[in-house]
């Protein structure tokens, strides 16, 4: 006999599924402490039929909160005792990307298999109607009993569940049986944590006589006429009433009638009821016709474009299991961050999420809980989806996400899986759902042929293929008949994961934004991903870190790749989400001879947002004010006069010695920057009045004012220093010792950066970082040839190379002096055979050409004129505007849960460092790159965790002619050749003043 959990019968005893809804019917949350025992094998459970029996002695079971992920929550024995938790052993959460944990051997589990009872003794009040209990989400199988009675089984984690609840008037016992593996973790193989538990509500609902048990409500919107037509069936005779529009009419007929049409911009709602002689539902309506017209997707007439991250539902505390408030603080950042759409990878989310998109107004591409990545390491033979005896309950599963959240007007778009491959179950799911719901599109990824979708898509494409994409030019892909490529090159593309977001990235999200922009096929793009996966954990002395898959001892492991988001596991932001915000801005501002600004829009005019401009010459504020901009419809463009700012022929102060905050920041520019600001007019529900939404920034008059060429002075030695102006040097070496007074040491050639999450990219050839390091960047040793020294001021030259080969850097570094500041021209020059590596069959390149500094470690303050204020690298630059910043050298590092690469400034023009007791030391030069830390590179690169880096005493200064972009090969194409740094001679010039 089959065991249950092992059947590829979806489940028994099932209600059939229905919608979503809130109605007045009474409704018991019977969501707590409950008891709990974990058996390891399903067998070891017990007769559950006994333990479900009001008189069964459960004293010596745990107590658990529910919902919860057992393996996440701190157990705590009911007969006394300390607390246990699973979290960090075998039995506790495990992360395997894409590797199935258990054998290949569908739809089998091993025996081994982590079993946990839950049991719950509740009242009934005497005067509750029939009932019903639902369970919105168990994870991976359930079997329940209420008082000693079976009622059924399910699978499907991330669908709910219904049983007819036979119970009792006062006391009842319910008992949930969940087992970790059953046959649908074939296929809930999503790249995630394996997290089993009662993780969603468990509510029991009363179904008193003649309530409504589904409802289905269609609401078109007609952008000709302006007219919506409602239709709302339900299963029992019931009053259709929406007060706001006057209606009040039996369900099953159809008003047409003038509306606002609902959109993500403009979440229209209309609320009204549904009234049957037993209950009475909660109707939120938003009227819009989805279409695809001509290849193009459009919402009520227009074409639509998503702004749109993949979103996971994850917590660092309770994994998968989420409160509202965390529901609404994702969507919250995500409207701020110019996000309008969501994918909600790879599963249905919570109920609740749904309704709040559409009160908040987010697109939503709904995927249903199948994924069967793991069946690659079997060649795809077995794969559920190409196997008939699956098609029950993968059909099961569909059926469960489109009978839930049919009523939902932010779905607009269905998707039947992810990473599934091809499968003939794909096209029942279609048939499906075009018989249930033929008023959302459906999106299918991974079958090339595109045969059961209505999107072409993909994921991680290089920019050159989704340009040949948006020509509708790409490639055929392989085993495609020609009927199918020709339709195929028909249909709308829609990016449902681009821009990896793992570690410090992703790059060249403008660059993708641009491309996306410029198509008509596009109808938008969906970064992965909104959240790092990480758990909070603590080392043995109680320090905070977030670990991840590596972190437990198990095989096989995903390690760090389900740290990936555009927020840390604790929902702080990254400096990827800002430059996001950039990229998918909603309103453009260009800068130029005039103010070209852009409504991009999907329907709304400019009225949401107020414009304000200021001026600044090296950073510092001469004019501001409010910029008008006449009314722009959704589309369209207008230009608009710069302001006149009237600015003082030599507008700021020059050099003074000062300390941080007002640091001694020269004129290193004599332009005149403008930035105008797009902010929201008043408040939303999202944000604030006065919420920046973006920026545009530009010149508008002045040039940049050139070094001062003051008298040179020359140098002279004395013992063992020779002394350049400010400036002393160590006479054998040619180091810099002391810069004004204030102890250096350096500097160092240095084209090393501790490897980012992509410069460990995947594939053959995007791992980077081991190029590098097979080529020794990362242990260079340093000699000097040559110390000359005259009027002319000092010149050394030397040669830096790794130990155990013969390539590396000849440097030569020219000081100069003049009675303010001293001045140093770094020339690098590449020598030796820099050969292809066995790890790489493309051009060694170095990730940075730049020097190191040594300081004193009482430095604390950094004041800069360039980009910022957060992190910017050259293919991650465009939120970063021009202008004069001040952070702490603290404040400069941004924590990645994996230490790397960070804090770097690209375009800087002048910086300043201030600490206790020290002169203030400041850089000048023409747009150079630098980063500050108290570690060096090596450092960065050898931490595990953002904990173990230590101060080393010193404060490091990188001072780069450039350094290599971010890009986003952790699951994605190479970097692009124009953000590396080539392998060729350089020189840059920096001046410095103490
Ligand atoms: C893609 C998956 O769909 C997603 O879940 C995640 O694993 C992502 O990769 C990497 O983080 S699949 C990959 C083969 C492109």
């Amino acid at each position: 006999m089959t065991n249950y959990w092992e059947s590829t019968a979806p489940g028994a005893g099932r209600r059939a599924p229905r919608a979503d809804a809130l109605s007045n019917a009474r409704r018991l949350d019977l969501g707590g402490t409950w008891r709990f025992r974990l058996a390891p094998t399903a067998a070891g459970a017990g007769d559950g039929a006994e333990i479900s029996s009001p008189g069964f002695d459960d004293s010596a079971w745990d107590a658990l909160r529910v919902p919860a992920h057992w393996v996440l929550e701190d157990v705590t024995p009911l007969a006394g005792g300390p607390a246990r938790s699973l979290r960090g052993s075998d039995e506790g959460p495990l992360y395997t990307n894409t590797a199935l944990p258990i054998p290949i051997d569908p739809p089998r589990v091993p025996t081994e298999n982590p079993t946990g009872d839950h049991r719950l003794v509740f009242d009934v009040p005497a005067d509750f109607g029939p009932a019903v209990l639902r369970f919105q989400g168990v994870d991976s199988a359930a079997k329940v009993w209420l008082n000693g009675r079976e009622l059924g089984y399910a699978t499907g984690s991330r669908l709910p569940f219904e049983f007819d609840a036979p119970v009792v008037a006062g006391e009842n016992v319910l008992l949930v049986r969940v087992h970790r593996w059953s046959s649908g973790t074939y296929v809930e193989d999503q790249d995630m944590w394996w997290l089993p538990g009662i993780f969603r509500d468990v509510e029991l609902l009363e179904r008193p006589a003649g309530s409504i048990d589904d409802h289905h409500v269609v609401a078109d919107y007609d952008h000709v006429t302006g007219e919506g037509t409602l239709t709302v069936t339900a299963d029992v005779a019931a009053t259709v009433r929406v007060p706001e529009l006057g209606i009040e009419m039996p369900a099953g007929s159809t008003a047409v009638i003038p509306v606002e049409p609902w959109s993500a911009e403009q979440p229209r709602l209309y609320r009204g009821t549904l009234e049957s002689a037993g209950e009475i539902v909660e109707l939120s309506i938003g009227f819009r016709t989805v279409a695809i017209v001509d290849g193009v997707l459009t919402v009520n007439g227009r074409k639509v474009f998503f702004r749109g991250v993949n979103r996971h539902e994850h917590d660092p505390d309770t994994g998968r299991t989420l409160s509202r408030e965390t529901m609404i603080r994702d969507i919250r950042m995500m409207k701020q961050a110019n996000v309008n759409a969501v994918r909600t990878s790879h599963y249905p989310p919570h109920p609740e999420f749904l309704r709040l998109c559409d009160e908040y107004g987010l697109w939503v591409v709904e995927e249903g809980d199948l994924e069967t990545h793991g069946f690659i390491y079997a060649g795809w033979e077995g794969n559920p989806p190409a196997t008939p005896e699956w098609s029950d309950a993968l059909l099961d599963r569909t059926r469960r996400m489109v009978e839930r959240d049919k009523n939902r007007p932010s779905v607009v778009v269905w998707s039947l899986a992810n990473e599934s491959w091809t499968g003939d179950a794909f096209g029942e799911l279609e048939r499906w759902i075009r018989d249930r719901d033929p008023s959302r599109p459906i999106h299918y990824e991974r079958d090339p042929s595109y045969k059961n979708s209505d999107f072409a898509s993909l994921m991680y494409p290089t920019q050159e293929l989704l340009e040949q994409i948006g020509q509708r030019d790409d490639p055929r892909p392989e085993g495609v008949t020609d009927d199918e490529d020709a339709r195929r090159r028909t249909l709308p593309f829609l990016l449902c994961e681009y821009a990896h977001a793992m570690g410090n990235g992703p790059g060249s999200l403008a660059d993708y934004q641009r491309i996306l922009e410029r198509y008509d096929r596009f109808c938008g793009a969906f970064v992965w991903e909104w959240i790092d996966h990480g758990f909070r954990a603590h080392t043995d002395d109680g320090r905070e870190f977030f670990m991840h898959g590596g972190d437990v001892a198990y095989r096989p492991n995903g390690g760090r790749y389900c740290l990936d988001g555009l927020v840390f596991s604790d929902r702080s932001p990254s400096p990827g989400l800002a430059e996001l915000k950039k990229a998918l801005e909603p309103v453009s501002i260009v800068v130029g001879d005039d103010i070209e600004i852009t409504n991009k829009q999907h329907v709304a005019g400019l009225e949401a947002f107020a414009f304000d401009w200021v001026a600044e010459v090296s950073g510092e504020e001469v004019a501001r004010g409010v910029l008008d901009v006449p009314a722009v419809a959704a589309g369209e463009s207008v230009r608009v006069a710069v302001p006149a700012v009237s600015v003082p022929a030599v507008s700021v102060p020059a050099v003074s010695g000062g300390v941080a905050g007002s640091a001694g920041l020269a004129v290193s520019a004599g332009e005149v920057w403008l930035t105008v600001v797009a902010r929201l007019a008043a408040e939303t529900s999202w944000a604030d009045a006065g919420h920046e939404v973006t920026f545009g920034q530009g010149v508008i008059a002045g040039s940049r004012v050139a070094a001062s060429v003051a008298p040179r002075i020359g140098a002279a030695r004395s013992g063992d220093r020779i002394t350049l102006g400010a400036a002393e040097f160590d006479a054998e070496s040619g180091r810099l010792v002391s810069l004004g007074g204030v102890a250096v040491d350096g500097p160092e050639v240095d084209l090393y950066r501790a490897p980012t999450e992509n410069d460990r990219g995947q594939g053959s050839n995007n791992n980077v970082a081991a190029v590098w390091q097979a080529v020794g960047l990362e242990r260079m040793q340093h000699r000097t040839d040559s110390v000359e020294f005259g009027d002319f001021g000092v010149r050394v030259t030397g040669r830096s190379a790794p130990a155990t080969h013969p390539h590396g850097v000849r440097y030569t570094f020219d000081w100069s002096a003049s009675a303010d500041e001293v001045s140093l021209t770094t020339t690098v020059e590449f020598v030796g055979p820099w050969t292809e590596t066995p790890y790489m069959q493309r051009d060694i390149l170095p990730p940075r050409m730049g020097l190191r500094l040594a300081l004193p470690g009482a430095y604390r303050e950094v004041d800069w004129l360039g980009f910022g204020p957060e992190e910017s690298y050259v293919d991650s630059r465009d939120a970063a505007r021009f202008g004069r910043f001040a952070a702490s050298i603290d404040g400069l590092q941004t924590p990645y849960p994996v230490p790397q690469e960070n804090g770097n400034h690209v375009g800087t023009r002048t910086l300043a460092l201030a600490g206790d007791g020290l002169p203030t030391l400041t850089v000048d030069g023409d747009e150079f790159d630098f980063t500050v830390r108290r570690w060096t590179s090596q450092d960065l690169e050898r931490a595990r965790r953002p904990i173990d880096l230590r101060d080393s005493g010193r404060v490091w200064l990188n001072l780069d002619a450039r350094q290599q972009g971010l890009g986003s090969a952790s699951c994605g194409p190479a970097l692009p050749d124009r953000y590396r740094v080539p392998r060729e001679t350089t020189s840059w010039t920096l001046r410095f003043r103490v």
